[in-house]
């Protein structure tokens, strides 16, 4: 079968067995000589598969004359240039509300683990510590001021969690929607009303180091800060300043600047937890995701609408 696609990242189990069983595909991250293979196939490939996270660099587009569709694993396409795709007639997909609900558990499960210290606790029992004594008091989490900056699908549905948690829900967004929760016209605003303030509005360059020193300072000594989003909207320089200088409680972050290269500075704080962009990493999610990933480029391949269009 001629390789017309090329895959950027794996899908999970299930959706592998589909598609290497419908359509000829290369593993990208597996071949030895990438750069060669590209030179001699390159004309064939009419679909890339990419992650959210990884996206697809302009200089790979242009190598793909062919190229039909980019089907990407995942809610966010900031790492893809969609005017280019325009331009070439590339169509982009994506897999949204597959993902949703893993993504608001994991936010509000950082929340918890940050405030009450649930990682430290854990290696407290597990290195003996105990036997010499109780562990430090930690954060009360429930009843809290907690603010959403960005109200799109998985800011509602963490705002949905923390209904059960008793305290206050507040957020920002382009737009104000008819919600019972308080609107603030921006993040500084929000944060300023805040204990515990989650991001989840989309990367790229108009949400870049949204949340700066402004955003931080306004959140305060007690407050904690929550991405699951992308690693691109927060200052992290400053954010490792902030927490450093004890300007911030903590913060539980699943994404990063430079992933997966992730500072010393940061990994050497106490008061934050980190995951290793884990947000849609579930079996059920990741099968779920792949199978719209198929019914996209079973859709493409067949000439009908594609069920989940970015482009
Ligand atoms: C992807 C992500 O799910 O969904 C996104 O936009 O950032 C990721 O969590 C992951 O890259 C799997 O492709």
């Amino acid at each position: 079968m001629q390789v017309e696609i090329l895959q950027l990242t794996p899908l999970a189990t299930a959706g592998e067995a589909a598609l290497h069983g419908k359509y000829g595909v290369c593993r990208w991250y597996e071949l030895p000589d990438r750069e060669r293979w590209l030179d001699e196939h390159n004309a064939s490939i009419r679909a890339v598969i990419t992650g959210g996270h990884l996206g697809i660099s302009n200089e790979m587009l242009h190598r793909l004359p062919a190229l039909g569709i980019v089907a990407i694993s995942g809610v966010g396409y900031d790492k893809i240039d969609l005017e280019a795709a325009r331009e070439r007639g590339i169509r982009v997909t994506n897999t949204p509300d597959v993902l949703t609900d893993d993504a608001a558990d994991l936010a509000v499960g950082l929340m918890i683990s940050t405030m009450r210290r649930i990682a430290a606790a854990d290696h407290f029992v597990r290195d003996g510590s105990w036997t010499s004594g109780p562990i430090a008091l930690a954060t009360k989490v429930s009843g809290r001021r907690y603010g959403i900056v960005g109200f799109g699908r998985i800011g509602r549905a963490v705002a949905h969690r923390l209904e059960g948690f008793g305290g206050s829900i507040a957020y920002t967004d382009f737009r104000q929607s008819q919600v019972s929760y308080r609107f603030y016209p921006t993040a500084v605003d929000l944060a300023r009303a805040s204990d515990v303030l989650f991001l989840h509005v989309s990367g790229g360059p108009a949400t870049h180091n949204l949340i700066g020193r402004e955003v931080l300072d306004a959140l305060g000594p007690t407050g904690f800060l929550i991405n699951v989003a992308r690693g691109s909207i927060v200052d992290e320089p400053e954010l490792i300043a902030a927490l450093q200088e004890g300007r911030l409680g903590g913060a539980g972050l699943d994404v990063y600047a430079d992933e997966p290269r992730v500072p010393a500075s940061l990994a050497a704080l106490p008061n934050v937890t980190l995951t290793p962009h884990i947000g849609s990493a579930t079996r059920d999610t990741r099968e779920a995701m792949a199978r719209l990933v198929l019914a996209n480029l079973d859709a493409f391949y067949a000439g009908q609408p594609l069920p989940t269009a970015v482009v």
